[in-house]
């Protein structure tokens, strides 16, 4: 029946700090094996013929995390491109990073920079981390940019329409598919989270008990299954 197609996918990797405490582990441990996760499902995205993977890694409000916590989770990208670069780089990923950067540890502003140069000509998977992304803050620097334009004359009130709001937030360099078509939730938990409110206006969702480290590639391709078989309407009605 249905044949929806996946274009984009945004998945918030929750229950990385339960896995390790299921497992006697300190939290380090599961955000370790979260992070290696991500390679598995990146690469599982592409055989799916995803086009763009949107991660939600680090929030804004993550900074209230203990110190420690903090400090290591800022450690991760560093990690996760010397491992990862050279299979990103043979799979043509070409790496993103959405957020408010300026904020970042300098070494960790440093190496996400350095990832999304190295990897600017790759032509396929978009691998989009949202990292120190807060969708409130999002929306209000965007309110910004555009009121600002508007005070400096370049713009009318009357030229803010949808498309020019889409174009101001963070994904709006991934035109067309800037808006994720599936968000997945791992770990049971059924909230947003502070995570694209603009972008997921009329994308489907699927939620899962299974925790970020030990989501497979058979789940994820499960889920993709389901998806495609859904009506999506996007407020429209049928004819
Ligand atoms: C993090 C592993 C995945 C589960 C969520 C918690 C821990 C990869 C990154 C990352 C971020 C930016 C980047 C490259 C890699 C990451 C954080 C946490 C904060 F450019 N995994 N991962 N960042 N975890």
């Amino acid at each position: 029946m249905e044949n929806n197609s996946l274009k984009h996918l945004a998945i918030i990797m929750d229950g990385n700090g339960r896995y390790a405490k299921n497992m006697g582990k300190p939290r380090f441990v599961g955000h370790q094996l979260g992070m290696e996760n991500v390679e598995n499902i990146t690469l599982a995205c592409d055989e799916l013929g995803i086009k763009v993977l949107t991660l939600y890694a680090f929030s804004t409000e993550n900074w209230a995390r203990p110190k420690e916590e903090v400090a290591f989770l800022m450690n991760l990208p560093v990690k996760f491109f010397n491992k990862f670069m050279p299979t990103l780089m043979k799979n043509n990923v070409r790496v993103k990073i959405m957020g408010f950067l300026d904020q970042l540890p300098e070494k960790t502003y440093q190496v996400v920079q350095d990832a999304m140069e190295q990897t600017r000509n790759n032509t396929g998977l978009v691998l989009n981390f949202a990292f120190n992304y807060g969708s409130r803050k999002e929306i209000v620097a965007a309110t910004q940019a555009i009121a600002q334009k508007v005070a400096d004359h370049e713009l009318q009130v009357s030229d803010i329409d949808e498309e020019l709001l889409s174009r101001n937030m963070l994904t709006g360099d991934l035109g067309d598919l800037s808006d994720p078509d599936l968000l997945i939730r791992t770990s049971g938990e059924e909230r947003l989270s502070n995570f694209l409110l603009w972008q997921l206006a009329y994308t489907e969702f699927a939620f899962t008990d299974k925790l970020w480290p030990e989501f497979t590639k058979e789940d994820l391709t499960k889920i993709v299954q389901d998806f495609q078989k859904r009506h999506r309407r996007f407020g429209g009605l049928d004819k």
